[in-house]
């Protein structure tokens, strides 16, 4: 597949957020060449090490074929050098400085709100709450991410040669592929998504007793998989679900425990292992719990939920109340 557009021709408009800690930065921009004036975000992410790229090969080094950051090409600029300790600005060859780009064109509202720093409330769902707010919400496709693309991986139309393990069977089958997120190669930050065949799974919220075969599958195949395919031990590996999700087509977060890989927030992450004791202990479990979630500013959610009772408010009033005794500051 080509795209309609060409990256190099971005034209920037607005930096969405910039994240010194993950070394990645999220841009809001167009690509003036293409007829409409549509959004794009484009978001570049430095690549983590690879533990090969750092490997120094005694017999042939300096010059080896594979990529080492201890080769002649390396560029060194001394910054200063004290006592024992030296300080330097280094530029690797080539191949060691692409950076993991990805494109959302054309970009949603949404979209753009997900990828702006902004500020975020905790809520607590009750099952009521989900009834009467959040389920007609995310029932409402206008406000919702489209899953056009989890559809593309499980009818083999889009990253099939990416698949690593499916079992099709249409109540416990799933399908298990390299996250967006990954960039596919550092085994170091691997991260795998199991999206299930079933289709009328939205969320954590749907589970139920009679999902556990399928629950279980997706915890033991995957497992199996990741350790034929990539030799990780499978104590190693976190597995997990987001709630709220951002698309509401039941999948599983994996990735290697060692590893903190981005969007494993415990305010937003249920354990699968967790998830699969609560369904054996309580069928109904997930019909009955308060779950808490995150909601972003310019969220409609977060006003629905706003009129039922004070949310961005309410440290602000708690202020205002003991204001009441002292003369203001401002
Ligand atoms: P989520 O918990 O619904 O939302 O997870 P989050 O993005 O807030 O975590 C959806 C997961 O699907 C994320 O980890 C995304 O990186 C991943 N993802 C999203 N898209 C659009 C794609 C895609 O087109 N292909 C693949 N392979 N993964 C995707």
């Amino acid at each position: 597949d080509t795209p309609s557009y060409e990256l190099k021709k971005f034209q920037l408009k607005r930096i969405l957020n910039n994240n010194t800690v993950r070394k990645s930065i999220a841009l809001l921009g167009t690509f003036p060449d293409l007829s409409s004036d549509n959004p794009a975000i484009v978001v570049f992410e430095k690549n983590a090490y690879r533990e090969s790229d750092v490997a120094t090969d005694e017999s042939e080094t300096l010059d080896k074929e594979a990529p080492s950051y201890f080769s002649k090409d390396l560029n060194v600029a001394t910054q200063f050098i004290n006592n024992i300790y030296g300080s330097y600005q280094v530029v690797p060859r080539q191949e060691l400085c692409a950076v993991k780009s990805t494109v959302i064109y054309p970009a949603t509202e949404k979209h753009i709100q997900k990828y702006s720093i902004c500020q975020k409330y905790l809520i607590n769902e009750t099952p009521d709450l989900y009834e009467k707010l959040t389920l007609p919400y995310l029932l409402s496709k206008a406000d919702q991410f489209s899953l056009e693309w989890v559809y593309n991986i499980l009818e083999h139309k889009q990253e099939t040669e990416r698949i690593v393990f499916e079992d099709k069977d249409p109540e416990t089958g799933f399908v298990l592929l390299p996250d967006l997120k990954w960039d596919g190669v550092n085994v170091e930050n691997l991260y795998l998504l199991g999206i299930v065949h079933q289709h009328n799974l939205k969320s954590l919220r749907d589970l139920r007793g009679s999902h556990l075969p399928l629950l279980r599958n997706l915890r033991q195949s995957s497992k199996d998989a990741i350790q034929k395919r990539y030799g990780l031990n499978p104590s190693q590996l976190r597995m997990y679900f987001h709630y709220q999700p951002s698309f509401y087509h039941l999948h599983v977060h994996i990735n290697p425990i060692r590893n903190d890989a981005p969007g494993i927030w415990c305010e937003k992450s249920h354990m699968l292992d967790t998830v699969i004791n609560n369904l054996e202990l309580m069928h109904d479990y997930y019909q009955r719990a308060t779950l808490p979630f995150v909601l972003y500013e310019g969220n409609k959610l977060l006003d629905l939920y706003e009129e039922q009772s004070p949310i961005r408010s309410t440290i602000v009033l708690s202020q205002d109340k003991k204001d009441d005794t002292t003369p203001s500051q401002q």
